[in-house]
């Protein structure tokens, strides 16, 4: 067993028996005046001085793990909480399986699994920052506090990995915990680590397309570490996933509740053009879908990959729910057939599992983005509109893996780069489209009132209204 008895009073929150180990909390107390003063200057940007609606993790039992209270949000408690796994755990995939798990790192997957802690937590303070200036034009004051309760969100997993960093990869480890409080998002001389961590959220669609395809890859991502036969990096993950619906929620239901304000202006004309009302066109919002989509594709890696089959050989990243889902555990007998693009056209190949682990995980999650867009669809078919939703192909516009550097268009035909990008504003939205959207950014902060251009919620957070007073501005520093 990792986790113990949750030590709420301590600086640092935790269930990993922070008291007993100096050195660790030390360390890790170290580590917080940075974290804070990175939190300072990279997170919300004004709002640091006033009483947030916020939960706040404090135990990992399933009843009863979060506490909803007003807080300003440097004095969030960021805590460490692992979940209980079982006493004698054995590992569930791989060359090991069968094994006892470890509680150590191994050796000789020292470096491998410190690349995947810190490719992990590097994502974490990456979307802080991305969404650091959202505040300023928040539609609404629940919108504006699921905005934080995100951002706080991202801040504890982040000491979630940095604990790892600490306690299990000794002086690297604690180097890296560093670096990550200094790369900055879409900083050209010292980004973060995966593409889309780097592109500008700087409207709410964005956020709330960021939110539920974005977010969603971290999901599978997680679920597929939660298997690790490192047993301290499965029990956070499984921890962290908790927190992680709620941010699932906020991005499907964000992109739902704007849809369906669209819809109610049309009143069923599908020619009516909502920007007489400074609402979002259903074209646009598709275009913002097309977008985030194939960026969040880019964050499975390729699609025939070493590394991918490494990571699950070596019983350190298995697949999504690889218990619950999967029959065979080790690998080595079945193959995955492939579009690959070979002498200028598309062609399908027989790839090994074990080289196609990243693909798998990305068929659960294109899955998953499904179910989302027959939601969305059903929103627009009660409002009696005859307009449907897609994702694009997965092999279009893409920038990691087999896909990259060549042209599809989002029904997944080859083409050549011209034709991509004549048609590529159509595709992806235009400057107009995105000035546009920013345009009808304007902050509300009445409570129970909300921009035009998104519907309100069906119901408020932890059973308050609507027009609960979510963010109190005692600060005064909301301009
Ligand atoms: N951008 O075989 P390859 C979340 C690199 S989101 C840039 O293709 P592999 C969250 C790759 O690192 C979840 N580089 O892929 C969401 C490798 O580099 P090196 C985040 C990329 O190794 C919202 C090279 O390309 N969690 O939690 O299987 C808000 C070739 O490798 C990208 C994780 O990612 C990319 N998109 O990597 C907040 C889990 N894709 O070694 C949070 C940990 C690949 O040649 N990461 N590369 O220098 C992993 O498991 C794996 O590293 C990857 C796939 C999933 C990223």
């Amino acid at each position: 067993m990792v986790a113990t008895s949750v030590d709420y009073q301590a600086r640092i929150p935790n269930n990993v028996g922070l008291s007993s180990d100096r050195r660790l909390q030390r360390a890790l107390e170290r580590w917080l005046p940075n974290y804070i003063d990175w939190w300072r200057t990279m997170g919300p940007e004004g709002f640091q001085e006033d009483s947030i609606y916020l939960r706040t993790a404090v135990s990992v039992e399933k009843s009863g793990w979060a506490h909803f209270d007003y807080v300003k949000m440097p004095d969030y408690r960021w805590g460490i909480f692992l979940n209980p796994t079982e006493e004698d755990r054995k590992i569930g995939f791989g060359d090991h399986y069968g094994k006892n798990a470890w509680d150590q790192v191994p050796g000789e997957y020292r470096n491998a699994l410190r690349r995947i802690v810190v490719t992990q937590a590097d994502t974490e303070p990456a979307s802080v920052e991305q969404q650091r200036l959202l505040g300023k034009t928040a539609p609404s004051l629940y919108d504006l506090r699921n905005l934080f309760q995100i951002n706080v969100e991202e801040g504890r997993h982040l000491w979630a990995m940095v604990y790892l960093l600490h306690s299990y990869f000794g002086r690297d480890g604690r180097e890296e915990a560093e670096e990550l409080l200094e790369r900055r998002s879409g900083n050209p001389d010292k980004p973060r680590i995966l593409n889309v961590f780097n592109e500008p959220i700087d409207d709410w669609l964005s956020f709330f397309c960021f939110a539920m395809f974005t977010d969603r890859d971290g999901k599978y991502q997680l679920g597929a570490l939660a298997e690790s036969a490192f047993t301290p990096l499965a029990a956070t993950t499984r921890f962290m996933l908790t927190e992680e619906a709620h941010h699932l929620f906020v991005g499907q239901t964000g992109v739902e509740r704007v849809i369906q304000r669209s819809c109610e202006l049309m009143k069923g004309d599908i020619d009516y053009d909502v920007t007489n009302d400074g609402a979002i066109p259903l074209g646009i919002i598709q275009r913002y879908i097309n977008r985030w989509y194939s960026l969040s594709l880019d964050l499975f890696g390729s699609e025939v990959s070493s590394n991918g089959a490494t990571f699950f050989a070596n019983s350190l990243k298995g697949r999504f729910q690889e218990q619950r889902r999967w029959d065979d555990h080790v690998g080595l007998e079945g193959s995955k057939m492939m579009s690959v693009v070979r002498d200028g056209a598309v062609a399908t190949e027989e790839v090994p599992l074990r080289n196609a682990m990243n693909e798998v995980l990305r068929d659960e999650y294109i899955a998953d983005c499904e179910t989302a867009l027959r939601s969305w669809n059903r929103t627009c078919k009660k409002a009696g509109l005859a307009f449907e939703f897609t994702l694009p192909d997965r092999k279009f516009h893409r920038h990691q893996g087999e896909y990259a550097g060549h042209f599809f268009n989002p029904a997944g035909e080859l083409i050549d780069e011209a034709t991509f990008a004549a048609s590529q504003s159509e595709w992806l939205g235009s400057d107009e489209d995105r000035s546009y959207v920013k345009s009808v950014m304007v902050q509300v902060t009445e409570p129970g009132q909300f921009a035009n251009w998104i519907a309100p919620p069906r119901r408020g957070i932890n059973g308050n209204p609507v027009e609960y007073k979510y963010v109190q501005f005692d600060g005064h520093t909301r301009d």
